[in-house]
C-alpha cells in the first residue's frame, strides 16, 4: 500500500515537472523560447538555482548547460538573463524603449515610496520628464562647472590630511573615502559638508549600510510579497534604516523651502524645488500628468544621494584594494604622476588626457569588479525578441554585466588585474578595448552620474598617489578581492598605512 502511495507521488511529481519543464531550445507554434531551467509550480525554478555561489557567477556557471541566453521562474515572474554584449545592447539600445520597464518590488517599494524615485520607477511619460529634470540639475551643478573641480579637490585635499595624520598606522580608509564622497554629493545636493566625526554622517553611513545590505537582493519577500506577513529581520532593517534616511531628507527638504528663492539656486534640491513650483504655477493639464509630488522630489535626491556615495565609494574602495595586490601599477602610477603632474602642484581634471596609466587602471578596476554585476533588472513593457528568441511582454530581463566583462571570448585572461589592456602599444588610451563593456549600463536608463563619478575617482586617486604610497602593515593579510554581492558589489573591510611619499615631507596639504 505505502508503496504503490509513494510509487503514485513519485509519478505525480515526475508528471508535474514534465509538464512545468520549459526544456531544451522548446518552440512554441513556431516561437522560440529561450532555455529554460525546471520549474516548478509556486516556486518557480528556486530549488535549481541553489544558494551557494553569488547570482552574478551562478548565472555565469549556468551558461555551460542552458547557453548564454536562458530563462527561469522565481516564483511566479519569468525571468531571462543575458550574458553576452550583443544581446545586452539589443536590450539596452536598439530595443532600449521595449526594455525600459522597472519591475516593483517589496523592498524597493519600501525604498522609494512605490517608485517616485528615478532609478527604481517603470517607464512612463512621467519618469522621461522627471529623469530629463534631474540630468539638467546635474548638469548645472555638477558635470560642466569649474565649481565641481573645486569641491571635489577640496575633499580630496582634506582626505589626504587625515591621511597624513594616521601616518604610519594602519587605517581603514572606507570611512575616509565615503566621507570625501558624501561631501561632494552633499554639496551637489544640499550646499553643505560634514566633518570628520559629524555624527549626522555617522547615522548616514549607518542607514544606508542598513539599506545596502537588505534592498534588491532578490530576497524571498521579492519573489513571493505575501511573505512580508510573517516577521522578517531584513525587512525591518530596511524600513527602520529607509525611516532614519527619510528624517534625514525631510529636514534638508524643510531648511530648503524655508530658505528657497527662485532667484538664486544654490543646489540641486533648490534646482528641483524650483521646477516643481514652475509647474504648479503653470498649473496646465500637463502638469497633473508630469506633476512633481513633496514624495518625488525627496526620493530623486535620495536616489542621487544613494548612488553618488554607494557606488563612488565603493569603486575607490576596490581601485585601492587592487593597488595593495598589484604595487607594480601603483608605482607605474606614481611614476606618471611625478612625470606629468610633478610636485609643485596638485592634479587637475585636464591631466586627465596626459594620465593614461592612471585612467586605464580606473578602466580595468570597473571592468573586473563592476559596481552592479547584475545592473537592475528590466522588464519587457510588449512582447518582443532577443536575438533570435521570443520574450513576453512583462518578462524580467537581467543582464549580467560580470558575464560581459569577465567573457573569455572578448578579454584574454578575464581574471587577471591588467591596466594595459586598456593602452595601445604606444600607451594611449584604449576606451573600450571590447564591445563587452558596459561599467555604467547604456541607453534609456544609463547612469546619470557616470560623467561626475569619472572625475572623482579620477582626482581622488591621482590625489592620494601622488602624496602617498598605500601598503598593508606587515603581517597583515592583503584585502579580499571577491567582494559581497548586493545592489552593489561590496568590499569587504580592510586597513592600509598610507605613507607619506619623500618628496612631500615637511609639505602641507592644501588645495
Ligand atoms: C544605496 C543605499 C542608499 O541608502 C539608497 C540607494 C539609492 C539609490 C541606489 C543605491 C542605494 C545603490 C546603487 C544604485 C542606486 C540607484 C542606481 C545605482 C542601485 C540602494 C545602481 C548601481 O544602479
Amino acid at each position: 500500500m505505502l508503496v504503490l502511495l509513494v510509487g503514485g507521488l513519485v509519478l505525480a511529481l515526475g508528471l508535474l515537472i514534465t509538464f512545468f519543464w520549459r526544456s531544451t531550445k522548446e518552440s512554441q507554434g513556431g516561437v522560440r523560447y529561450p532555455n529554460s531551467l525546471p520549474s516548478l509550480p509556486v516556486i518557480g525554478s528556486l530549488l535549481h538555482l541553489g544558494n551557494r555561489l553569488p547570482p552574478h557567477i551562478l548565472f555565469c556557471s549556468l551558461q555551460k548547460k542552458y547557453g548564454s541566453l536562458y530563462s527561469f521562474k522565481m516564483g511566479s515572474h519569468y525571468m531571462v538573463i543575458v550574458n553576452n554584449h550583443e544581446h545586452a545592447k539589443e536590450v539596452l539600445l536598439k530595443k532600449g524603449k521595449t526594455f525600459a520597464g522597472r519591475p516593483r518590488t517589496v523592498t524597493t517599494d519600501i525604498l522609494t515610496r512605490n517608485a517616485k524615485d528615478i532609478a527604481f520607477a517603470d517607464y512612463s511619460p512621467h519618469w522621461k520628464f522627471h529623469r530629463k529634470l534631474v540630468h539638467s540639475a546635474l548638469c548645472m551643478f555638477g558635470e560642466g562647472t569649474v565649481a565641481i573641480e573645486k569641491i571635489i579637490s577640496r575633499e580630496a585635499a582634506s582626505m589626504c590630511q587625515t591621511l597624513s595624520n594616521f601616518q604610519n598606522s594602519p587605517l581603514d580608509m572606507a570611512p575616509e573615502l565615503t566621507r570625501a564622497v558624501t561631501n561632494v554629493v552633499c554639496a551637489l545636493c544640499f550646499n553643505t559638508r560634514y566633518s570628520r566625526g559629524d555624527p549626522e554622517f555617522q547615522a548616514m553611513q549607518n542607514y544606508s549600510e542598513g539599506i545596502v545590505d537588505t534592498v534588491a537582493k532578490d530576497s524571498l519577500v521579492d519573489i513571493f510579497p505575501w511573505l512580508q506577513i510573517f516577521p522578517n529581520k531584513d525587512l525591518d532593517i530596511l524600513k527602520k534604516s529607509v525611516a532614519a534616511r527619510d528624517q534625514l531628507l525631510q529636514k534638508k527638504f524643510k531648511e530648503h523651502k524655508e530658505a528657497f528663492c527662485s532667484e538664486t539656486i544654490k543646489d540641486l534640491m533648490d534646482a528641483l524645488l524650483k521646477a516643481k513650483l514652475s509647474m504648479e504655477n503653470n498649473n496646465s493639464n500637463i502638469s497633473q500628468d508630469v506633476g512633481l509630488t513633496d514624495d518625488h522630489v525627496l526620493m530623486t535626491v535620495g536616489d542621487i544621494f544613494g548612488a553618488g556615495v554607494e557606488t563612488t565609494s565603493t569603486v575607490l574602495k576596490w581601485a585601492v584594494a587592487y593597488l595593495l595586490h598589484y604595487p607594480e601599477v601603483q608605482k607605474k602610477i606614481q611614476e606618471e604622476l611625478d612625470a606629468k603632474v610633478g610636485f609643485e602642484r596638485y592634479p587637475l581634471l585636464s591631466d586627465r588626457r596626459n594620465l593614461h596609466y592612471l585612467e586605464a587602471t580606473i578602466s580595468e578596476v570597473l571592468r573586473i569588479r563592476p559596481v552592479s554585476p547584475l545592473l537592475i533588472p528590466h522588464v519587457a513593457l510588449e512582447d518582443s525578441s532577443i536575438g533570435e528568441y521570443t520574450i513576453p511582454k512583462d518578462a524580467r530581463v537581467v543582464i549580467n554585466l560580470w558575464a560581459l566583462h569577465h567573457d573569455d571570448e572578448e578579454w584574454e585572461n578575464p581574471g587577471a588585474f591588467n591596466p594595459d589592456r586598456f593602452l595601445d602599444e604606444n600607451g594611449n588610451r584604449i576606451y573600450s578595448p571590447s564591445p563587452s563593456y558596459l561599467p555604467f549600463g547604456a541607453g534609456i536608463r544609463v547612469c546619470l552620474g557616470e560623467a561626475l563619478a569619472k572625475m572623482e575617482i579620477f582626482l581622488f586617486l591621482s590625489w592620494i598617489l601622488q602624496r602617498f604610497t598605500l601598503e598593508v602593515a606587515e603581517g597583515d593579510a592583503l584585502p579580499d578581492l571577491e567582494g559581497k554581492f548586493g545592489v552593489v558589489l561590496q568590499v569587504n573591510k580592510f586597513k592600509v598605512i598610507a605613507r607619506l611619499r619623500e618628496a612631500w615631507h615637511d609639505i602641507e596639504i592644501t588645495t
